[in-house]
């Protein structure tokens, strides 16, 4: 009887035991091939691995110190680059708990660090950023990182934990006790550089500018920046009581305003957090930043429709109220209406959706509401408090309507003479025969002997090519006519078919991929930034559409009997010659220009969407392309080439 008792017993602990075990095996299978699918496509968990992947770790990160502040607990949050390069991050939440979970049987410690999508919804109805753009958190940095680790203070308790590639090389274990007032998240890591081949140097400007904005987009926040990589290490501080109030106030520092203190409105509608800041300046210039859970909405969408349709209804409202405007006339236009204000928009959403080419439009049509319900009833309280400014602010949307008319009875009139009508197409372009602009490409070859292979070599029905001679007008310092006068750029914008100037109309584009393919050389990256420029400056829709990308033609070709293998560095070549059988002999071709290339090597390499590798111009980074524009146009060597060879980070790299 009592034997028959213990061996129950005996079997019913092997089987918990068994339990516990195919738990922790289905956990660490979840794990590796989380991981592996992380390491193999990083572009899909990251957007790419340039310069501009490698930054996104750091965001990754931060974002979690972000959620632990919106839910209401972290109050600082510490970047550091360390002098071996890695980064450091850390804030002081809650920590991350440490209790053994019961699905996978590990530590959330552990989890939050090895699970893909782990994290999950923080307590306390905060909102989640980081399920924004690419957030898919800390594992995937844990993945594409050679070394990790994490310190958490809880409880009066401290915990370590640390990964190699992603897996756990040490096992969370509690280091120490601390005071209870201490507490909240080390996370320290090192980014491979089998994944980030082009670079794992941080840019510390890229790093400044978001760190600055994510602390005007989260009013209270303190953000530090320390780069221990300089010889005397200074901290910077961003940390904005105002918000994007303050931001505002940034944006317009050293210009003339109408009012001291922007707009500035901050209110919950449906569970939509929204914040609205406006001032108006005395100028022409239209700027209006909209975010959504953080993310800068280059594409725009439902927060700034209800923004801008509020905008507009309470100045006409108030203008007819006033009496400034009668009756009968027209209402103002929107555009007009903007013409010299500065705008910062943004809400927290607790289910963003993104959409549109680079996934920054957002969606979800509840924001618009929220955002015209918070937004219209301040500004008109406003107005009717300050009817002075208010007189001002219709009387400028006037001046502008009165501009903007005389300006296109003048272009009306001139119109026969600017040429760039598409009856005009011009003689070098070899149009595709689609009409379809979302399947239309535009190369823009550098060279006629390159053109003349592109044309060849090309799809007749998806791709135009346009060849363009030498080093292309110099828009920075070009007045509007001589712009206009140059043939290479009026070729353009005439192919292009979207106008030019205020007449520029996006939605008009005759091709959604406009692609710049120019040498790989010295020569070949100064006309390419010639030509973003130009985009930037005279076109800059396009970029923020994501419609303009870089070719990437390779360096050398190797042929071995009938394989043909296309590289892009001398490293890569050395290493595949090394693989290859002796026999029979490989030959070695290295292109000097595109021109050297037929137009089947042409197409192939460069062309073929299927082989072919594209860069898209980043919208986050086109305006930084025009700062550095002054550098490399002045007449300094040194920093002109530097630019050329870091250009790379201005671009993500996709494959498409
Ligand atoms: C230093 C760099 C980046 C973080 C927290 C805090 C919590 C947390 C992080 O939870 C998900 C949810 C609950 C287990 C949440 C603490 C709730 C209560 C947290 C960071 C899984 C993770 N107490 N702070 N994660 N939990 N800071 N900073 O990463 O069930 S991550």
């Amino acid at each position: 009887m009592a034997d028959n008792d213990n061996q129950k017993e005996n079997f019913e602990r092997i089987k918990q035991y068994e339990k516990e075990a195919d738990k922790y095996n289905a956990s660490q299978i979840q794990v590796l091939g989380g991981l592996e699918a992380v390491r193999k496509r990083p572009g899909m968990y990251i957007g790419s691995t340039s310069s501009q992947g490698l930054h996104h770790l750091v965001w990754e990160i931060i974002d979690n110190g972000i959620d632990e502040s919106l839910a209401g607990f972290a109050t600082k949050i510490e970047v550091t680059i360390n002098s071996d390069g890695s980064v450091t991050v850390q804030d002081d939440g809650r920590g991350i708990p440490v209790d053994i979970q019961k699905k996978t049987g590990r530590p959330a410690l552990e989890t939050v660090f090895t699970v893909l999508h782990a994290g999950g919804k923080f307590g306390g109805g905060g909102y989640k950023v980081s399920g924004g753009l690419h957030g898919v958190g800390a594992s995937v940095v844990n993945a594409l990182s050679t070394k990790l680790d994490v310190t958490t203070m809880r409880d009066g308790k401290k915990y370590y934990i640390d990964f190699d590639h992603g897996r756990v090389n040490t096992e969370m274990k509690m280091t120490g006790t601390v005071s209870l007032s201490e507490h909240g998240t080390i996370v320290h890591f090192f980014p491979d550089p089998d994944i980030f081949t082009e670079t794992t140097s941080f840019d510390d400007q890229v790093l400044k500018n978001r760190i600055r904005e994510l602390a005007f987009l989260n009013k209270g926040l303190k953000l530090t920046f320390t780069d221990q990589r300089k010889e005397s290490a200074e901290t910077d501080v961003y940390h904005y009581e105002g918000g994007i109030q303050e931001y505002v106030s940034f944006l317009n520092k050293g210009t003339d305003v109408l009012f001291n203190e922007p707009i500035y409105v901050d209110g919950d509608y449906n569970d939509i957090n929204v914040e609205v800041a406006l001032q108006y300046t005395t100028g022409y210039k239209t700027t209006l930043m909209t975010f959504a859970n953080n993310i800068h909405t280059y594409e725009g969408g439902m927060h700034e429709a209800g923004f801008k349709t509020a905008l507009t209804r309470v100045v006409n409202d108030y203008a007819h109220k006033a009496k400034l405007l009668k009756d009968n006339d027209d209402n103002l236009s929107g555009e007009d209406i903007r013409e010299g204000m500065t705008a910062v928009v943004s809400v927290k959403h607790p289910d963003p959706q993104f959409e549109g080419q680079t996934k920054t439009k957002l969606g979800n049509s509840d924001a618009r509401t929220a955002v015209d319900h918070s937004f219209s009833e301040t500004f008109n309280n406003f107005l009717m408090e300050n009817p002075q400014v208010a007189r001002k602010i219709v009387e400028k949307a006037q001046l502008a309507e009165r501009a903007r008319t005389a300006a296109k009875r003048a272009r009306e009139v001139t119109r026969k003479k600017s040429g760039l009508e598409i009856a005009n197409l011009p003689g070098k372009l070899a149009d595709n025969t689609s009409n379809d602009p979302s399947i239309s490409e535009l190369f823009i070859v550098e060279g006629n002997s390159a053109g003349g292979s592109a044309k060849q070599g090309r799809s007749r029905l998806t791709q135009a090519i346009l060849p363009i001679r030498g080093k292309i007008l110099n828009v920075e310092k070009a007045s509007m006519d001589r712009i206009l006068a140059n043939e290479e750029i009026r070729s353009l914008f005439t192919a292009l078919g979207t106008g030019f100037g205020a007449d520029f109309d996006v939605s008009k584009a005759r091709y959604h991929k406009l692609i710049i393919m120019t040498d790989a050389d010295v020569d070949g990256a100064h006309i390419r930034t010639l030509l973003l420029t130009l985009f930037y400056n005279y076109m800059r829709p396009m970029i923020e559409k994501g419609y303009v990308y870089i070719a990437r033609p390779p360096l050398y070709q190797v042929r071995q009997g009938k394989v043909i293998k296309y590289l892009d560095t001398d490293e890569e070549l050395h290493d595949y010659l090394g693989s290859l059988q002796p026999s029979p002999k490989a030959t070695v071709q290295r292109y000097k220009g595109l021109g050297e290339m037929d137009p089947e090597q042409l197409w192939e390499t460069t062309m073929n969407p299927e082989n072919r590798r594209l860069d898209r111009v980043s919208p986050e980074y086109a305006k930084d392309i025009d700062d550095v524009f002054e550098l490399l146009m002045g007449n300094d060597v040194a920093p002109r080439r530097k630019f050329i060879e870091t250009n790379a980070k201005y671009v993500e790299n996709i494959d498409a």
